[in-house]
């Protein structure tokens, strides 16, 4: 026969696992380390399991008794865990509160600085160029009337130029009389003319601002930015209104680009001219290049010497003075400065593009 275990030994186990677990719970500060101890007492394999299967070698009469006592054991260690758990919880949820928590007596830990739209710091840099060479900035409306936007520039109703501004009207105002239609404007022209009507000559004038077309591919906006620029005098020159230019390309991209002046077209200005600079991203040395396109030359700027009509419509004598006027689109200045290669990023309020330099459209 196997040695009997007496009942009074089993008591003294009972008591030995109580105070174990006493120490063995004290210095618990996880929930995860209190699962453990679970284990280690509850378990399968665990000192209770152990405990109750040693009531094998009781005798039948002890048994009930010992069973009893056993658990006991169990309901108390368990109830001893549950409330140690609760206090864990508690403590856990207290201190990941406390992590999060809003202190509001911090300082704050401050946004993004900001920046200018690159348009407007385009058409910033430009025209702190331009005043350096005495130009002043004139602002206009951009509802404006057919007369200033159109009559006054040498565009009447049949010309066939107002096609290629095929124009936003404001169906409202189509019963007028055609001088008298509003529109939005879709250059900013007419307010070179309101700016000659006011002031008269000699007058140094620089226009910037937002113009409208019926226009909406890839690389055409129906609202664009616009700069043009008008130099009213006695024997003014084209070669004056070159030498400026050039000074303007040079300044804004920061070097002595190469540029050509090509002859064009434009219904205000006799003779016209465009002018081109070198491409500013391959130098002309990239036959693939998709900036310039491979011809090495990129337009900037269209110009002339204004037409007679137009001076006289701004109310200036055109045998006493004579004017040389030009424009170009803020848009593709700032497109090439900084190297944006689409379009849409300057005008779908998505700033990401500009933050990460990646394409995200
Ligand atoms: C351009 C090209 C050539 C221009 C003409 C005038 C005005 F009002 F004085 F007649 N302002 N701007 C002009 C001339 C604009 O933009 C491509």
């Amino acid at each position: 026969m196997k040695e009997e275990m007496a009942v009074s030994d089993l008591g003294n186990r009972v008591q030995e696992v109580k105070d174990s677990f006493e120490r063995d719970v004290a210095p618990v500060t996880t929930t995860e380390a209190l699962q453990g101890l679970k284990v280690q007492y509850l378990g399968k394999k665990g000192m209770l399991t152990t405990l109750l299967k040693s009531l094998g070698n009781l005798s039948p009469q002890e048994r009930p008794l010992a069973g009893e006592a056993l658990n006991t054991l169990r309901s108390e260690l368990e109830q001893k865990i549950e409330e140690k758990k609760q206090l864990l919880i508690q403590a856990e949820d207290a201190a990941a509160e406390a992590m999060e928590r809003i202190d509001v007596t911090l300082p704050p830990r401050g946004r993004p600085a900001g920046a200018f739209h690159p348009v407007a710091q385009t058409m910033h840099e430009i025209v702190s160029i331009m005043q350096g060479l005495g130009y002043s900035v004139v602002l206009g409306p951009e509802i404006e009337e057919d007369h200033y936007n159109f009559e006054c520039l040498n565009m009447p109703s049949w010309h066939p130029a107002r096609d290629m501004q095929d124009t936003f009207y404001f169906p409202d105002s189509e019963d007028q009389e055609t001088a008298k239609r509003r529109l939005l404007r879709t250059h900013t022209s007419p307010v070179e003319i309101r700016a000659m009507l006011r002031y008269g000559a000699p007058l140094r004038i620089i226009c910037p601002g937002k113009v409208y077309r019926r226009d909406n591919d890839p690389t055409h906006s129906p609202m664009f930015n616009q700069l043009e620029g008008l130099l009213v005098d006695e024997g003014v020159s084209f070669s004056v209104l070159k030498g400026s230019l050039i000074e303007l390309m040079n300044g804004f991209f920061g070097r002595a680009l190469k540029s050509r002046f090509r002859a064009s077209y434009f219904p205000f200005t006799e003779p016209s001219m465009e002018l081109d600079i070198e491409c500013v991203e391959c130098g002309g040395k990239n036959p693939d290049c998709r900036i310039c396109k491979g011809t090495g030359w990129l337009e900037v700027c269209g110009m002339g010497m204004t037409h007679p009509f137009v001076i006289r419509a701004g109310g200036i004598d055109p045998e006493k003075y004579n004017a040389f006027a030009f424009g170009m689109g803020l848009d593709r200045m700032a497109m090439l400065k900084y190297g944006i290669s689409d379009l849409r990023y300057l005008f779908n309020g998505n700033v990401s593009y500009f933050l990460s330099g990646r394409d995200v459209l």
